[in-house]
């Protein structure tokens, strides 16, 4: 997907509290190491418009959220972000760093949610065009794991007090995409030690790069 000077796009995916915050800061140190122009960004949000649209969607609320609403929601805010950060920033030959991205509306609102492929697969192509991730890490996690890390966090969003069945759908989603799009994805077990969780990631994502030891 990537063509000759454009940046590379990868996106980094998994329930809530698998740790992409803490292995997006292990991508970011690769990155620098080896003098990458980067920008980190994150969905839903990434620019002003899309951060609003992130506060809509995962504040609770007193009104229930409708799913095809909360799903135009997310591509409202995408079609933001891809034209005023993603793009521009791509066709500049920057990296772009993206936690969370098309994959997981695929998992959140088609598995999640039970909205099914065909109408994320529509505005996809609406919004998107052409542009898809180069890699997609996934750190793969039992959702109860990953949702008492996030419960120590604090409170829990809107979509984090979803049921335990919401987060199953979610993984075995991500799982199929994985299947699906193995040339992109790059499964990651998130159940190990911090620490091997980030040798492996990093192990694989240079050998995914092509990043060899005299860059
Ligand atoms: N959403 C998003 C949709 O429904 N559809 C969409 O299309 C999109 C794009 C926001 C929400 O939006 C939904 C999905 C989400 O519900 P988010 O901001 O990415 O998404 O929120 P979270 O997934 O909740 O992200 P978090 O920041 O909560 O979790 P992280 O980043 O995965 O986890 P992290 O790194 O903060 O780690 C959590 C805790 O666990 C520890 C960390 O130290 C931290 O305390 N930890 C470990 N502990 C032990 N062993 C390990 N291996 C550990 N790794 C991390």
């Amino acid at each position: 997907m990537s063509q000759e000077g454009r940046g590379k796009f990868i996106t980094i995916e998994g329930v809530e509290g698998v740790g992409k915050s803490t292995q997006l800061a292990a991508i970011q140190r690769l990155l620098e190491s080896r003098g990458i122009d980067y920008h980190l960004t994150r969905e839903p949000g990434g620019t002003q418009i899309s951060e609003s649209i992130r506060e809509l969607i995962l504040s609770l609320s007193d009104e229930d959220v409708d799913a095809n609403c909360e799903l135009l929601l997310i591509f409202a805010a995408r079609a933001q972000h891809i034209a005023q950060v993603i793009e521009p920033r791509l066709a500049a030959g920057q990296w772009v760093l993206c936690d969370r991205f098309t994959d997981a509306t695929y998992a959140y609102q088609g598995g999640g949610r039970q909205l099914g492929v065909e109408r994320i697969a529509e505005l996809e192509a609406m919004v998107q065009g052409e542009l898809r991730p180069d890699i997609t890490v996934l750190l793969d996690l039992e959702p109860q794991i990953g949702l008492a890390r996030a419960a120590q966090r604090g409170a829990l969003d809107r979509i984090e007090s979803e049921q335990a069945d919401f987060f199953t759908r979610v993984r075995d989603t991500y799982l199929a995409l994985a299947q699906q799009h193995a040339e992109r994805f790059l499964v990651i077990d998130a159940s190990a030690e911090l620490v091997d969780v980030e040798q492996e990631l990093l192990a694989r994502l240079t050998d995914k790069l092509g990043f060899t030891d005299n860059e």
